[in-house]
């Protein structure tokens, strides 16, 4: 018993042992016991030194030898393996953890009208409009007199109004800018005016009481209805995509001669019919028309030597087209739950 322990044999493989002990210590106090039971003063070991007189006198220098490397090597192993064991979360020893989850940092967002209102100016100020804006209190020379709409007119009706004081009113479209820039600018004039307007209109799935109009405004000599029609397709492929296609529609507008609707193919469906541009293949985007001679008279123009032409549209129902919204309301009530899909 006393030769087998005391031997350079035995070290050998108590060192074997213990180095596998040690590698395969799962957590640090499991660690600490295979510690103990090899390298500390009972220990495995120790047991073989203090039994080193029993060898033979030759022996003990060699044996003491490999009891020293033994020693060294499971030390080595020992403190690999507790550096492993720290690194590792918690170590296997039942550690507190004393931290939270951070707090989300809140973040705001553009308001997707707002997106669109910036991109659609955008693209007009890469073609030379300057973005100005006007008061939403107006009077009703600006609102409708100016745009060649007599009070008394049934037209005057096609804006229904929120009048603040006598002749003041909320302005129920941004055409009352065209008239406000023409007035205080001689031509060439290039503008866009983004703004809200006002109207008695019912809080429906496409209609709100306050909503956003762009309006545009260009004017200078000969500019005609080529030059009209090309620019708005140009917006209309920059915004929509070069595969849409625009359509003019006739309509009517006191302010304008000739008057049109301008409608894009329905993107969702190409054109084919669906219940987006409900079955007609076409999304109504704005109203527009060459500038009528009565407003350049009535804002000092000359309308022998000038023609323009104008057009507002609403942001809010481009927005519903671009994003699949079905209802205008969604926009309005501030629910961040719809309105962080646009962040
Ligand atoms: C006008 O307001 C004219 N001033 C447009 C114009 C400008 C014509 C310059 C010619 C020259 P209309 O009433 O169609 O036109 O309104 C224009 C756009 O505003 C509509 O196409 C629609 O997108 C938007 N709009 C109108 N009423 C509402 C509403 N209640 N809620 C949301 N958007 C609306």
């Amino acid at each position: 018993m006393s030769e087998r322990l005391a031997s350079v044999e035995f070290l050998g493989r108590l060192e074997a042992e213990g180095v596998a002990a040690i590698e395969a210590a799962a957590s640090l106090n499991e660690l600490d016991e295979v510690r103990i039971r090899y390298l500390g003063r009972s220990g495995q070991l120790a047991g073989v030194l203090s039994r080193i007189g029993e060898a033979p006198p030759e022996a003990r220098p060699r044996i003491g030898a490999a009891a020293n490397a033994a020693k060294q090597r499971l030390q080595e192993a020992h403190d690999a393996r507790q550096a492993a064991l720290e690194r590792s979360e918690g170590g296997g020893r039942e550690v507190a953890d004393l931290t939270l989850p951070g707090r989300r940092v809140w973040s705001g967002g553009v308001h997707p009208i707002t997106r669109v209102i910036d991109e659609i100016c955008e693209i007009f100020r890469e073609l030379g409009f300057s973005k100005v804006r006007g008061p939403e209190a107006e009077t009703e020379w600006y609102n409708f007199q100016a745009l060649n709409i007599p009070l008394e007119h049934p037209a005057a009706d096609m804006w229904d109004t929120f009048y603040l004081a006598d002749g003041i009113l909320l302005r129920s479209h941004t055409s009352p800018v065209q008239a406000r820039i023409m007035e205080t600018h001689e031509p060439p004039v290039r503008v866009v005016v983004p703004g809200l307007c006002y109207r008695r209109d019912p809080f429906d799935p496409t209609h709100a009481p306050a909503f956003e109009q762009i309006e545009g405004l260009a004017v200078d000599e000969g500019i005609d209805f080529v030059e009209f029609r090309s620019t708005i397709d140009h917006f209309v492929h920059r915004f929509f995509g070069r595969q849409t296609r625009t359509r003019f529609r006739p309509a009517y507008f006191p302010f304008t001669e000739p008057s049109a609707e301008v409608d894009v193919s329905c993107h969702m469906c190409g054109g084919a019919g669906c219940s987006t541009c409900k079955g007609t293949g076409w999304i109504e985007i704005m109203g527009s028309g060459m500038v009528h001679p009565a407003v350049f008279e009535a804002v000092g123009y000359d309308p022998e030597r000038y023609t323009g032409y104008a057009f507002g549209m609403g942001p809010a129902r481009i927005a519903m087209a671009r994003y699949r919204i079905p209802d205008i309301r969604l926009f309005y009530e501030g629910d961040v739950r719809f309105l962080e899909q646009f962040r």
